[in-house]
């Protein structure tokens, strides 16, 4: 299949424009789906589109409740989906736990976030990643700028920018305990950065991504067009992010978690195919290659 992002091919990297409509609804769906066209219009302009209090208090708790247990119970687990901060045990990433865990299991199939993300991408969805990201108090690390589609395409074959990050924030983010940066409109270049990966980049880059992160200069070009968004908001709200929007956040050195689930939902009409780079796929359980999860076949 043409490669019509190219990334990590060469020493030089490119800001290259984007091929893809954001909106992929008809304008029928585009209408009557949940979300209304002032939601709409900022999602396509900026990429994101933060939902304050999406989740009742009850909800939350529920969630806070399931997230504990699964800091608990995989505390001294050393299976590869449990992925520690650099330079200390902490638990920084759990990966596809939404097979196990009921609760995060029936979120991924809640029509309140299933409806939104299919309004926008235009067809049946299914889930391509699933992460909680813990972000403790005092060690909780940074995630430099990176955009998610960059790393989805080259490494695990995600073809077209028609995927979207549902994330949750089950802690409050203030402006101070790392939460999301965001630069508005960045969705709409796409920075082939420099490198070439090497086999098995994703056993460190999950920890500390070098490889498939953008050049000083294009960063500073995309900041100065679109200026930074911090994604502050209670715990209990929702943020949609558009798959190539650039994003990163710092490290947390407060005692307060920032602590955050994603789901990662793409659509059905654009199945992961072999990456990019021409390396072997990374494992399903960052990468789901088989259409028996998609949200339609489950629920
Ligand atoms: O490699 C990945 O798939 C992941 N890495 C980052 C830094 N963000 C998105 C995704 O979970
Ligand atoms: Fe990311």
């Amino acid at each position: 299949m043409e490669d019509l992002y190219p990334s990590r091919v060469g020493d030089e990297p490119k800001i290259l424009e984007r091929k893809d409509p954001v909106l992929y609804g008809s304008p029928q769906e585009l209408k009557e789906g949940p979300l209304d066209q002032q939601q709409l219009g900022f999602y396509e302009k900026n990429g994101f589109l933060l939902l304050d209090n999406f989740f009742s208090a009850e909800e939350v708790a529920e969630m806070q409740k399931h997230l504990h247990l699964l800091w608990e119970e995989n505390r001294n687990n050393d299976s590869p989906e449990i992925v520690r901060e650099p330079g200390s045990d902490e638990i920084r990433s759990i990966f596809d736990a939404h097979r196990k865990n009921e609760l995060f299991g029936r979120l991924s199939r809640d029509p309140r976030i299933t409806d939104m993300i299919s309004q926008i991408l235009g067809s049946d969805i299914y889930v391509h990643q699933f992460r909680i990201n813990f972000k403790p108090g005092f060690k909780g690390k940074e995630f430099y700028w990176h955009s998610d589609f960059e790393t989805w395409h080259v490494e695990d074959g995600m073809p077209r920018m028609r995927a979207i990050s549902c994330s949750i924030l089950l802690t409050d983010n203030h402006s101070y305990n790392g939460p999301l940066l965001l630069i508005p409109g960045s969705h709409k270049k796409y920075v082939s950065c420099a490198g070439k990966t090497p086999e098995n980049n994703y056993q460190s880059s999950l920890k500390k991504q070098e490889l498939g992160v953008p050049d000083n200069d294009s960063l500073a070009q995309m900041v100065e067009e679109g200026g930074i968004t911090t994604a502050t908001a209670p715990a209990g709200s929702l943020l949609l992010f558009e798959c190539n929007v650039m994003h990163g956040s710092n490290g947390n050195i407060t005692p307060l978690p920032r602590s955050n689930v994603f789901f990662v939902f793409n659509s059905v009409k654009n199945q992961l195919v072999e990456p990019f780079s021409g390396l072997k796929p990374r494992p399903e359980y960052l990468a789901n290659r088989t259409v028996q999860h998609s949200v339609l076949q489950e629920s």
